[in-house]
């Protein structure tokens, strides 16, 4: 019986991040997933968000500490470049991903498509240019480069695929088309097991 267990559904992008994390360490772990705001998820979570996560006896929530726990605490390859530019280059797109690109392209364009949201179309039409925006600012990286930090994925592109995904899956995926760095990337990613079977069911 694995002590380590993750909580949230898995339709939540932060959770797939925080299972690609785990799957790329082998961590096994046990998967409830509790919708957010339910006694369920405040009881591991104040903020009532997922994921959560807990190690033994030890809880913890927020997807970034959570990763990098998950990096430091487990064995397996490194989740994080060694290199001190490229590892703030990987924060950078962290805070980057957190602050605007999920704002914009989950909360204003996939909550609506995925009727999540009742549908507001003035709230996407006004979120299509700053993701034009988000997306011209990932190419100008990932048409040099194969991953966010350099050579090797990171945290960063694992904060970024499941976003990326739900992109690609409503009508706005015809934005992506302009973008041929991060379509190549997105490709590449989905070589990733951990990518894969962290798919969620529709
Ligand atoms: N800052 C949090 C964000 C987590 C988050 O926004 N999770 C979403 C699902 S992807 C959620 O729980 N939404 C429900 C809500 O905000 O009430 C983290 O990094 O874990």
């Amino acid at each position: 019986m694995s002590n380590v267990t993750l909580y949230g559904f898995p339709l939540s992008t932060y959770v797939r991040t925080a299972r690609i994390a785990l799957a790329e360490k082998g961590v096994s772990y046990e998967h409830l997933p509790f919708e957010p705001n339910t006694d369920d998820m405040l009881a591991v979570n104040p903020t009532g968000k997922v994921p959560a996560f807990k190690h033994g006896d030890f809880v913890l929530y927020e997807t970034l500490a959570i990763t990098n726990y998950i990096d430091q605490a487990f064995d397996g390859p490194a989740l994080q470049p060694a290199d001190a530019k490229e590892r703030a280059i990987m924060n950078q797109w962290i805070s980057y991903i957190n602050a605007y690109i999920f704002p914009v392209m989950v909360h204003e364009i996939v909550l609506f498509r995925f009727e999540i949201l009742p549908m507001d179309q003035s709230v996407i039409d006004e979120a299509i240019p700053k993701t034009k925006e988000q997306l011209t600012l990932l190419e100008q990286t990932l048409s040099a480069n194969d991953y966010l930090a350099g050579s090797t994925a990171s945290l960063a592109d694992y904060f970024l695929y499941p976003i990326l995904a739900y992109l690609g899956m409503v009508p706005e995926a015809s934005l992506l088309t302009d973008y041929p760095g991060v379509s190549a990337w997105k490709a590449r990613m989905e070589e990733k097991s951990s990518v894969t079977e962290s798919a969620p069911a529709f």
